[in-house]
């Protein structure tokens, strides 16, 4: 279990976070999936998901605005009241392998309020060490438009990129993996974290947000209408639900 500690931390955060490791969302969405294309029940999890066909996927893109944020009403199910103080998260994010490899990226966009304080910041993480790191370089505001992808360099090695296309500024890591598996899926999300006792922090209510996806293999672009939904349920009630309209994944908090 890895921790996003460096940046929640250095805005003043007292509590560590972690993204939920690959297997622990996985467990969920097997146990809980539906047949004939209904939507994937997780605990931490909603957007969408394309599993990889007969040439593997060979990067992975996602744009959208980052959204305006805030704390959720008193009624959101996974915590016990709207209390101020704590602490609310959401992730924006791109994934390559992280679910059904054992190699695999996330690249995103971390965005929360910790005390009444916002903060947004970029980062990746590669599984399955759950090196979490943050993008140099560029810094980011609500309704910034972002680009961020995942682009495989060889079998074993992926730049990642994030673009504030707001300012043009760009930051750009090359991660070093495993081999990732042919298999590999690719998927638009937002994602919850979880604390130090492995606890989901509720989401910051992100509104609605539209990421244009696409990704490649190479032959060149995919279809990407086939993609699974993936929505977030947590203690009963659907939290967070996604739809997937040509290109563009929806994703609201509700
Ligand atoms: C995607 O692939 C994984 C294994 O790689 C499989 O468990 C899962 O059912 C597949 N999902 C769909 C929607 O086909
Ligand atoms: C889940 O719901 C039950 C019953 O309403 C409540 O007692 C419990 O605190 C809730 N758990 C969380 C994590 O919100
Ligand atoms: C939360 O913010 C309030 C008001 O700014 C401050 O008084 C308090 O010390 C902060 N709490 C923590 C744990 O940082
Ligand atoms: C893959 O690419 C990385 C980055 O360019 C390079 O450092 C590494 O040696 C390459 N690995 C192989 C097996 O070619
Ligand atoms: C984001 O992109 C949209 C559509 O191109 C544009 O209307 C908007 O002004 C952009 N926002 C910022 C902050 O650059
Ligand atoms: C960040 O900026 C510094 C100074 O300009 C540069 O040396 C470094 O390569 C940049 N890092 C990235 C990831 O762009
Ligand atoms: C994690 O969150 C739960 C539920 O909000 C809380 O009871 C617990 O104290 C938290 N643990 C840490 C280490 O922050
Ligand atoms: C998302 O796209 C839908 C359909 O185009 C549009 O109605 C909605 O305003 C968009 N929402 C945001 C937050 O951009
Ligand atoms: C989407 O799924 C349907 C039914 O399984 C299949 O016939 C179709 O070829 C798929 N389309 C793409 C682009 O994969
Ligand atoms: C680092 C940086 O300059 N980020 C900028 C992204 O774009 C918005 C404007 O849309 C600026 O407010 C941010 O400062």
């Amino acid at each position: 279990m890895f921790f996003i500690t460096s940046f929640i931390l250095a805005l003043a955060a007292t509590t560590a976070v972690s993204m939920p490791a690959p297997k622990d969302r996985r467990d969920v969405r097997m146990a809980r999936r539906s047949a004939g294309g209904a939507p994937i029940i997780t605990t931490t999890t909603a957007g969408a998901q394309l599993n990889a066909s007969t040439v593997p996927f060979t990067s992975v893109t996602g744009s959208f605005a980052i959204p305006t944020f805030a704390v959720p009403a008193a009624e959101y199910p996974s915590t016990a009241g709207d209390d101020p103080s704590d602490l609310y998260i959401a992730s924006l994010l791109v994934d390559l392998g992280s679910d059904f490899c054992e190699n695999g990226i996330m690249v995103g966009i971390n965005m929360g309020i910790d005390n009444g304080s916002q903060f947004i910041n970029a980062f990746w993480t590669s599984f399955p060490d759950d090196n979490s790191q943050i993008f140099p370089n560029v810094s980011f505001a609500q309704g910034d438009n972002i680009t961020v992808s995942i682009s495989m360099t060889n079998a074993t090695s992926s730049t990642a990129v994030v673009t504030n296309e707001s300012t043009d500024e760009s930051s750009t890591v090359a991660i070093e993996t495993g081999p990732i598996c042919s298999q590999a899926e690719v998927g638009w999300s937002v994602g919850a974290e979880l604390n130090d006792s492995n606890d989901i922090i509720p989401f910051v209510d992100f509104g609605t947000v539209n990421i244009t996806a696409s990704a490649e293999t190479s032959s060149g672009p995919v279809d990407i209408s086939n993609a699974t939904i993936l929505t977030t349920v947590q203690n009963g009630t659907t939290v967070a639900s996604a739809l997937l309209e040509g290109e563009i994944v929806t994703i609201a908090f509700v």
